[in-house]
């Protein structure tokens, strides 16, 4: 039985193209950052998201901490949208790693509104209460259901960070898809904060690695966290030439990734025992509710019939589409779908 994993865009396999790249990548210690592949990735990436460096990681999750270190002292406060990555799915890092506490507030498809945002900020002769320093959006929202942070919003916040003397920190785990989908240069998104993330190993197809952005002094700590967390690389041109190669030639196609999920959404919108907000399919993320199932045995069922489906937010099923799933799965996919909830 063939399988179609809609699991996540994380599990995409290296092409034989990108191989190539990888199997072809000048080396070196890049620890002494003598590494020619990763520092052509390192400019080449700081270049597209107009920023003055950058720094290729192992994954999201440690680009995001390394940011929230860098930005941020213990005791001091980070506020966030609710569902995001960043409070959700990084095992309590901001705590464990930087000595930080995170202050969610309610969204509306990842977006919060700077009338909700204001008030949340510490006055800052109040010794006894944490000392709010960065405020964090992640664009596309992954909870949200791949939903875009609005750019008009992000410059609205932007103001309200300068206002306060606040740093500005973007998840752009899928800034890729927001781009794609909106016109807009990744650049547009990136230039608003002081530190950016970005993944290269989910809509992008590489198999490892993400890049943190931000100015000269910004990144030349983010290194000096990087190593102390055990996170110095030697020979990663291997994984670097993969992320250059992924950026080179995977970027505009995510707009097929973004029809597949609308082919999908369609469908489920049109069963009546699923429910889905098609306002929030803007990328290639569906969230979507069972009406008359529970989610473990939504899953369960799907599986049996070859598609794999994880849970999205609390009570909710998510599908991802990418580049290793095809127009023909996706229509298999609303075959089975159609099957397990009739
Ligand atoms: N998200 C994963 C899971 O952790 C949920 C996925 O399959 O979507 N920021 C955002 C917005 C993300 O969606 C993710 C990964 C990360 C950061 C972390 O990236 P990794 O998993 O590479 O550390």
């Amino acid at each position: 039985m063939k399988i179609i994993d809609l699991r996540s865009d994380t599990i995409t396999k290296p092409s034989e193209a990108m191989r190539k790249a990888m199997y072809e990548a000048e080396v070196g210690d890049d620890v002494f950052k003598e590494d020619p592949t990763v520092n052509k990735l390192e400019e080449f990436t700081a270049d597209l998201l107009g920023k003055e460096a950058s720094l290729f990681v192992s994954s999201g999750v440690m680009a995001n901490q390394v940011c929230l270190n860098v930005l941020t002292n213990p005791g001091d406060e980070v506020i966030c949208e609710r569902d995001a990555h960043i409070f959700n799915y990084e095992s309590g890092s901001p705590a464990a790693l930087s000595g930080i506490q995170l202050c969610p507030i309610d969204g509306k498809n990842g977006v919060i509104n700077v009338e909700q945002v204001e008030p949340m900020i510490r006055p800052s002769s109040a010794y006894y209460m944490p000392r709010t320093k960065v405020i964090a959006l992640e664009n596309t929202h992954n909870r949200a259901g791949g939903a875009i942070y609005p750019l008009e919003k992000i410059i609205e916040m932007e103001k309200l960070v300068k206002k306060y003397n606040l740093l500005f920190h973007l998840d752009g785990a899928r800034i890729w898809n927001a781009s794609v989908a909106t016109g807009i240069p990744v650049k547009d998104y990136a230039q608003h904060f002081d530190s950016v993330s970005c993944c290269f190993s989910k809509g992008l197809g590489a198999p490892v690695g993400s890049v943190i952005a931000g100015t000269k002094d910004f990144i030349k700590e983010a290194f000096r966290v990087r190593k102390g967390w055990g996170g110095g690389m030697r020979q990663s041109g291997i994984l670097a030439a993969a992320a250059l190669y992924a950026l080179q030639n995977n970027i505009q196609r995510l707009s097929e990734d973004h029809e597949k999920a609308k082919i999908l959404a369609k469908a489920i919108n049109e069963n009546p025992n699923l429910e889905i907000d098609l306002n929030s399919v803007q990328t290639n993320i569906l969230i979507f509710k069972p009406l008359k199932m529970n989610i473990d045995e939504a899953i369960k069922r799907c599986k049996e019939k070859g598609l794999l489906l994880l849970v999205g937010r609390v009570g909710a099923l998510r599908a991802i589409t990418h580049l290793d799933v095809s127009f023909e799965d996706i229509n298999k996919a609303v075959e089975i779908i159609n099957k397990v909830f009739n």
